[in-house]
């Protein structure tokens, strides 16, 4: 599973909503970071890079954005516009997250600790690292 759209379970009554998420349960994998991008300037694009081990949750909890996903064969666009659904992203997918809302909150659940050496922000190199192919 390269990446799904989760529908976590929702828990309404009549005072409103409300979304429980566990490491292992509606999250498959121990959740180590929580980060999440807002006020993001009208037009602007952001992501350009895959991860070779880091998975991911997306979850547009206001507003709403879209997701560009390329495990270097096919693409996919996501949109997230829904507080109950998460984007699940495996490692080794190109992502770029785009259109986003005046108001979006996107908060990203994720399996591992901040590091720059998991990123790969250049698409030649993540195409030759997927395909396992010289592409020179
Ligand atoms: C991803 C997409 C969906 C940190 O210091 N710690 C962190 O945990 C993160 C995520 C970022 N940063 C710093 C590094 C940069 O100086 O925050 C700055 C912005 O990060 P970046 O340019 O990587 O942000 P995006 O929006 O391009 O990508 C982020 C994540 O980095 C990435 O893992 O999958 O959101």
């Amino acid at each position: 599973m390269k990446y799904k759209i989760i529908n976590f379970q929702k828990h309404g009554d009549d005072r409103g909503m409300l979304v429980a998420l566990e490491e292992n349960k509606e999250i498959p994998f121990n959740i180590k970071r929580v980060y999440y991008m807002y006020d993001t300037v009208a037009g602007v694009r952001r992501g350009y890079h895959a991860h070779k081990k880091l998975q991911q949750i997306l979850i547009c909890i206001h507003g709403s954005c879209k997701i560009h996903l390329d495990d270097g064969f096919d693409t996919a666009e996501v949109v997230l516009d829904k507080q109950f659904q998460g984007l699940y992203v495996a490692n080794n997918m190109w992502r770029e997250m785009y259109d986003f809302s005046p108001d979006a909150v996107l908060m990203v659940l994720a399996s591992e600790y901040y590091d720059e050496s998991d990123y790969i922000r250049n698409y030649h190199e993540f195409l030759e690292y997927v395909r396992g192919e010289d592409l020179l």
